[in-house]
């Protein structure tokens, strides 16, 4: 039995669950309670304030967590991050409110900045040479500058939008953020054989993500210009057609290029072009 540590309620929970769902790990999650169990793993899940996650694992308390790297940068917990699980992405950045003349960072010197994120930003103005005062505020940080408490702030920022709706403006990032996958650092034998297995599907589910597959037809004389066209993962797969001098060609793309690919094969003469979902990629 391996235990995993995930938030209890918050952002990043929905998308923990997502993702156990997705590599066979079903919690009956219909009770929320404080420890669930996998119908179909040996697995535990400990429900927790994402505060928690980093210290509780680096104690064995549990095996493994899902966090923010913000969160262990700002514990400072001994554990070792496995697998970055691209959701969850943010950064803790300073922001100073946008009707002051900022010149640079040498601007923090004699200041106020709030923040929930104490460790980190103390680290940041000691190796940057500032000299501020770390005001420590737990939630609603942005609203600091307003209410006088401090002349700036240290904070998440993802979209953005709520610095600009306060009246503030993002001067300096400091940390990039996402959900990662911990282990505790003294991981038994018969636990690691575990999270090897969770290891293997988390990396196919990954590796499916921003990918599709894609089918079409194409005159047999062209295909040398198709796979000048296609990254695939080895290569494209080429079927003969019964209808003479067609070939069927199928690969994956990726998500980003997916429509130059399919123009271009369009342009080389690719018919009845299929795009398909990606659940998972097995190396
Ligand atoms: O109760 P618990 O302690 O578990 O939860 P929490 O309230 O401390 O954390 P929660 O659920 O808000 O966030 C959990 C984790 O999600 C964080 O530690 C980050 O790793 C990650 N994350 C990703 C974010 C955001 N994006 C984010 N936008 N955490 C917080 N925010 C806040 C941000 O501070 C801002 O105030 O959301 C607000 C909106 O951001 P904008 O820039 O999109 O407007
Ligand atoms: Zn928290």
């Amino acid at each position: 039995m391996i235990r995993l540590a995930i938030q209890s309620k918050g952002r990043l929970n929905e998308d923990s669950l997502r993702l156990l769902r997705e590599i066979g790990i079903n919690i009956d999650d219909a009770k929320r309670k404080f420890l669930g169990k996998a119908s179909d793993f040996p697995l535990e899940v400990l429900y927790l304030r994402d505060d928690d996650i980093p210290g509780v694992v680096e104690g064995g308390a549990a095996d493994l967590g899902i966090v923010g790297l913000n969160e262990i940068a700002e514990t400072c917990a001994e554990v070792d991050v496995v697998r970055k699980l691209g959701f969850g992405q943010c950064r803790l950045s300073l922001a100073v409110p946008k009707t002051v003349d900022y010149t640079g960072e040498e601007w923090f010197n004699g200041k106020i900045i709030a923040t929930s994120y104490p460790s980190v930003l103390k680290k940041y103005l000691k190796e940057n040479g500032i000299s501020a005062t770390v005001r420590e505020i737990k939630g609603s940080v942005e609203i600091a500058p307003a209410a006088g408490i401090a002349d700036a702030i240290f904070d998440i920022v993802s979209s953005g939008g709520t610095l600009v709706s306060n009246g503030l403006v993002e001067v300096k990032s400091v940390l990039e953020s996402e959900a990662v996958l911990i282990c505790r650092k003294d991981i038994p034998a018969e636990k690691k054989t575990l999270l090897d297995t969770i290891l293997f599907r988390t990396d196919a589910a990954l590796e499916s993500q921003g990918k599709k597959y894609v089918l079409m037809n194409l005159p047999t004389a062209r295909i040398p210009e198709a796979l000048a066209l296609l990254p695939s993962m080895r290569s494209p797969t080429v079927m003969p057609l019964a209808a003479e001098g067609w070939s069927s060609v199928s690969t994956v793309v990726s998500e980003s290029s997916l429509w130059q690919t399919v123009e271009a094969l369009k342009g080389i003469g690719a018919e009845g072009i299929l795009v398909l979902n990606l659940d998972k990629v097995i190396d």
